[in-house]
C-alpha cells in the first residue's frame, strides 16, 4: 500500500507541494503555484507589496492562506490521493512574521469549509502585512538589541546569529516601537512556517527549532526561548509566542477543513513545519555533518550540517537547528541571481549561453579586476547601501564584467565561510543558476574542491515531505534513521562533476586577498 506523504513550501514568490511514495521512495507530484500570477489582486511584485521605501519589503499573510487554498484545490483537480496521505508537514521563508489577534483560536478550531480560508481568517489579523526576510529596514532596532545582549559575538553565541535585519526579533521590537497598539493587540506572532502549520492543524502550531532560530530570540544550545533576547526585543513577548518544538513534530490530526473541502485523509497527521533553508538540509540529503550544499536562487545560500554548535563570532553566518537534530548552519548571501541578472541586463546580453561564452573569454582572475555587485542592500558582507563597486575593471567591459559577477560571489562565499571550519570535500549546487557550468567552475576553483549538480527543483517542498514521513514514523514509536529516510531522493546529476583546477585554484588563492581588501574598502566608504 502507498505510504503517501506531503509536503508544502510558502516561499517568497510562490507555494509548493511534493508528494512522496515511502513505499517506493519516489516523488510522485510536485505543483509550484506562482503568487503573481495565480493571485494577482495581492498585487504583490515577486511576493512582496510594493513599498515607497526600499529596505522595507512586506508580503501578505492572506495571500499565503489564499495560496493554500489553491494549491489544495489543484491537487484535487490533479487527481493527487489526498485521501491515502499520512501526513503534512512544510517549509516556510525565514524571519517572516504573522501578527494575530486573539480571534486567531477560535477563527483556526473553525475553520469552515464552505468559506475561502481567506473569508476564515476575516479580522484575525493585528498587522495587515507581513515582514518577510528581504527587509532591512530595523537597522536601529539590531544595535539597540545587540547593545543589550553584550555584542555581536554574544549575540551570535546566545542565538546562533547576531542581530539582522530580517530576523524576526528585530522586526517584531520595530513593530513594537512604530505601532504600540497593535503590538498590544497581538495575542499570537507567528512565523510563514507557523502561520501556514496552524491552517493545516486548525490550532495554533509551534515553532520548530529550525525557523525558531532565525528569530534572534531561541538559545541557540538550549533551544528555548532566551530570557534576555525577549527582554532585549519587546515586552510581554513570551505570552505571544508559541512554544518550540522538534521539526516535523505531530500537531494533531489535519484540520476538518482540508478533509471536507479537499478530500485530504482524516487521519493525516499535522505536523510543526520548518525554514525553508532547514527543510532543504533534508530534501537535498545533507544528513551527515561536514556536507555543504549552495542554492543559487535569488539570493545564493551556502548551507551544511554541523554536529557541535559553532557560532561565528564576526556575526556574518547563521546557525540553526537542523531537522535531523543537531545544528545548520547558513550564509545568506542576498544579491545572488539579482545580481546575475542584472549584469545580464546592464550589458543586454540574450542569455546566458552569451552570458558564459564572455566569462570563458576572460582568464582566471580578471586580470585582477574585482566586482562587489551590491544591487540590494547586501547581508553579507553587510551593507545597507546598495552600490555597485569597481576596482581595476573597466565598467565598458562586458566580459570582464561578466566574470566579475562569477568570481566576486565565489570569493565571497569563500571568504565568509571560514569560520565554520569545514572544509568542504563536495559541495552540491542546486537552484536556479546551477545549471550554469561557468559559474559552478569558478566556485569549484575558488573553493578548491568538486561541485556536483544536484537536480530537486524544489528541495524545501521535498524536505519537507520527508519531515512529514520523519515525524509520523516517529509519533507512532519507529525509530526512523534520516540517511535511509532520504536514499534514493536526491543524487547527484550523473556526470555533473566539475572538478577545481589547480592553476586557477593558485589565482583565486592570491585573489582572495585582494577581494577581502576590496570589500573592506568598499565597506569603509560606505
Ligand atoms: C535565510 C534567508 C533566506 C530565506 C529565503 O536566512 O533569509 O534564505 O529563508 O526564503
Amino acid at each position: 500500500m502507498a505510504k503517501l506523504f506531503l509536503g508544502l513550501d510558502s516561499s517568497t514568490q510562490s507555494l509548493s507541494a511534493v508528494v512522496i511514495d515511502l513505499d517506493t521512495h519516489k516523488v510522485i507530484y510536485e505543483k509550484s503555484l506562482n503568487f503573481d500570477q495565480s493571485l494577482p489582486e495581492f498585487k504583490t511584485r515577486n511576493g512582496v507589496l510594493p513599498n515607497r521605501d526600499p529596505l522595507v519589503k512586506h508580503s501578505s499573510p492572506l495571500l499565503w492562506a489564499a495560496a493554500l487554498d489553491l494549491l489544495f484545490a489543484q491537487m484535487k483537480k490533479d487527481k493527487v490521493a489526498l485521501n491515502k496521505v499520512l501526513a503534512v508537514s512544510g517549509s516556510g521563508q525565514q524571519h517572516g512574521s504573522v501578527y494575530l489577534n486573539e480571534k486567531i483560536t477560535e477563527a483556526l478550531a473553525n475553520l469552515n469549509p464552505k468559506k475561502s480560508l481567506v473569508e476564515n481568517l476575516d479580522g484575525v489579523f493585528a498587522r495587515k502585512t507581513s515582514p518577510i526576510w528581504m527587509d532591512s529596514s530595523t537597522t536601529k532596532e539590531c544595535a539597540e538589541i545587540r547593545k543589550k545582549l553584550g555584542g555581536i559575538k554574544f549575540t551570535a553565541s546566545r542565538t546562533g546569529s547576531d542581530a539582522f535585519e530580517r530576523f524576526t526579533g528585530p522586526q517584531i521590537r520595530k513593530f513594537y516601537k512604530t505601532d504600540l497598539k497593535a503590538y498590544e493587540k497581538t495575542a499570537h506572532i507567528a512565523l510563514v512556517s507557523s502561520f501556514m502549520a496552524s491552517l493545516l492543524a486548525g490550532k495554533i502550531a509551534p515553532i520548530d527549532f529550525g525557523d525558531g532560530a532565525g528569530m534572534n530570540l531561541m538559545d541557540i544550545r538550549r533551544k528555548n526561548w532566551n530570557h534576555d533576547a525577549l527582554k532585549a526585543t519587546a515586552p510581554s513577548l513570551v505570552k505571544k509566542l508559541p512554544p518550540l518544538a522538534d521539526s516535523g513534530k505531530v500537531i494533531g490530526p489535519v484540520s476538518s477543513y482540508f478533509v471536507t473541502r479537499y478530500g485530504l485523509n482524516p487521519a493525516a497527521l499535522a505536523t510543526a513545519w520548518t525554514g525553508d533553508n532547514p527543510a532543504s538540509v533534508i530534501g537535498l540529503g545533507l544528513v551527515k555533518p561536514g556536507q555543504v550544499a549552495i542554492s543559487l536562487g535569488t539570493s545564493d545560500t551556502f548551507f551544511g550540517t554541523m554536529e557541535v554548535c559553532h557560532t561565528d563570532e564576526n556575526g556574518e553566518g547563521h546557525v540553526f537547528g537542523s531537522p535531523t537534530g543537531g545544528y545548520m548552519t547558513l550564509i545568506c548571501f542576498k544579491n545572488g541571481s539579482l545580481a546575475r541578472e542584472k549584469i545580464r541586463e546592464l550589458y543586454k546580453l540574450s542569455d546566458w549561453t552569451k552570458f558564459g561564452e564572455l566569462v570563458a573569454s576572460v582568464p582566471v582572475g580578471n586580470n585582477g579586476g574585482v566586482l562587489l555587485p551590491w544591487f540590494e542592500a547586501e547581508i553579507v558582507p553587510r551593507t545597507n547601501k546598495p552600490g555597485i563597486h569597481r576596482f581595476d575593471l573597466d565598467e565598458k567591459n562586458a566580459a570582464a564584467n561578466c566574470r566579475a559577477v562569477f568570481e566576486a560571489q565565489a570569493l565571497s562565499m569563500r571568504l565568509h565561510s571560514q569560520w565554520m571550519a569545514v572544509a568542504p570535500e563536495k559541495i552540491f549546487a542546486t537552484g536556479g543558476a546551477s545549471n550554469n557550468p561557468q559559474l559552478l567552475q569558478v566556485i569549484a576553483d575558488v573553493m578548491n574542491c568538486s561541485v556536483l549538480r544536484i537536480e530537486v527543483s524544489k528541495s524545501a517542498a521535498l524536505g519537507a515531505a520527508l519531515q512529514a514521513a520523519h515525524g509520523y514514523l516517529t509519533h507512532n514509536g519507529k525509530n526512523p534513521k534520516w540517511d535511509k529516510l532520504t536514499a534514493g531522493f536526491t543524487k547527484p546529476v550523473p556526470g555533473s562533476e566539475i572538478r577545481p583546477d589547480k592553476k586557477a585554484v593558485k589565482i583565486y588563492d592570491k585573489l582572495l586577498e585582494k577581494y577581502a581588501a576590496c570589500e573592506s574598502d568598499a565597506m569603509d566608504g560606505i
